[in-house]
């Protein structure tokens, strides 16, 4: 039984145990799905949780605001049943965060669409040439006599290929660097855009290198002012960066559960391997990351819904801690199964292959500890 004492802590309110209840019970009756073809999981899996309801969370409508504990908590509790889920869930809300938290009302329109799982999305922003540094974007959107028009290439994008409506960074040239960036809202069927390669990684899920060609936009496309997208961009990933450490969290929860069972059920010269004080020790470890990486997540989501205006830092050290931590529990479980940790197909060795791109996307390690650094300097 995974450890849910956590949920007694003083960041959350009856509400986000009643809903972590609930989700758990549905994750019982519907995870994990078959992931032989992604693109038809991750289709499945986003009209499911629709359907269930879920996916209202994923980004605020009219008049709420997003909770990003309640967030947290979903990807936590998706990724500890099913990693596809967890992406699912998490790309319906990262696709539209601009929308979500700076769209005006008709942008704001296609989230009925998102969050009931009817339209999938995605969020374009790296770049061959602009992964870390979001500063050296080089797709082009210039003004054009029907709004904007769009060149360039934006490549590792999370849904690409069977996303419905992209948001996308381009450089609108207002300053040089990060304060020359727009964001723009885009359906996946406008004319000049084209999906230039389907990208296959070691966690499989939907991913696809784009080309933009002549692509035209309406005026209404701009998400938030010209010149503002950098800006836009990070608080977008203020939200969701611990929301990545909320789903390492799960990862590792998951881990940890499957190394329990391994460790009292295998036996070692007469006793359980759970007898054995290396064991212990190990356990003990993973146990304390865990709780560190769970105290770092909901430190983070509690900030930002008491109405921070930035959780920069918090985010940061949510998302390097606690992804960080995650790989070193699901390593652990890997060893404490032996021959068995390393076969094709086993819990263990899914997560060892899903928690590494964590510590990759939406921020690499070393940018968190940049970030991290600066905020410490400043
Ligand atoms: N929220 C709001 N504004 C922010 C911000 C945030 N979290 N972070 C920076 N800004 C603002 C700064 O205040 C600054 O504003 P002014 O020009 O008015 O002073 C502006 O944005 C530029 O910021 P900064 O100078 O820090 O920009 P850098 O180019 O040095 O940014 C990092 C550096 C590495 C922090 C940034 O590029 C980054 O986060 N990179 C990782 C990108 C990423 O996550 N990619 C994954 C894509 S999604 S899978």
């Amino acid at each position: 039984m995974t450890d849910r004492s956590f949920l007694d802590w003083p960041f959350f309110e009856p509400r986000h145990r009643d809903l972590t209840a609930a989700l758990d019970d549905w994750c019982i009756r519907h995870l994990p799905v078959d992931h032989g073809d992604v693109d038809t999981a991750c289709r499945a899996l986003v009209g499911m949780l629709g359907d269930g309801g879920w996916l209202i969370h994923s980004g605020a409508g009219h008049d709420e605001r997003l909770d990003v504990r309640t967030l947290c908590l979903i990807r936590e509790t998706l990724a500890r049943h099913d990693g596809l889920a967890d992406f699912a869930f998490a790309m319906q809300g990262l696709g539209m965060g601009a929308v979500s938290l700076f769209g005006t009302p008709r942008q704001r329109e296609w989230l009925a669409q998102t969050r009931s799982g009817r339209a999938i999305s995605a969020f374009a922003l790296t770049e061959p040439g602009a992964g870390s540094d979001v500063a050296a974007t080089a797709t082009t959107a210039t003004r054009a006599p029907e709004g904007w028009r769009i060149e360039g290439e934006k490549t590792l994008i999370s849904n690409g290929g069977i996303a419905d409506l992209y948001v996308l960074f381009a450089r609108t040239g207002e300053a040089p660097g990060a304060r020359g960036l727009s964001a723009f809202l885009v359906p996946a069927d406008t004319p000049g855009l084209e999906i230039a390669e389907r990208i296959e990684v070691i966690a499989p899920h939907p991913l696809a290198r784009l080309r933009m060609q002549g692509m035209v936009l309406p005026e209404d496309a701009l998400i938030g002012k010209a010149g503002d997208g950098f800006k836009l961009a990070m608080s977008v990933l203020d939200v969701f960066r611990p929301t990545v450490g909320a789903a390492a969290l799960g990862f590792a929860r998951r881990a940890l559960d499957e190394a329990l069972s391994r460790v009292k059920a295998r036996r070692i010269q007469g006793q359980p391997l759970a007898e054995l004080q290396m064991v212990q020790g190990h356990l003990a470890d993973m146990a304390l990351k865990i709780d560190a990486s769970a105290l770092l997540v909901y430190r983070a989501a509690w900030t930002k819904d008491r109405g921070a205006a930035r959780i920069t830092r918090e985010a940061a050290m949510a998302k390097l801690h606690a992804t960080e931590a995650a790989q070193e529990v699901i390593d652990m479980a890997v060893q404490l199964h032996g021959g068995d940790g390393v076969r094709h197909g086993s819990v263990v060795e899914r997560l060892y292959r899903e928690i590494r791109a964590l510590r990759i996307y939406e921020g690499a390690s070393d940018v968190q500890r940049v970030v991290i650094a600066r905020s410490v300097l400043a």
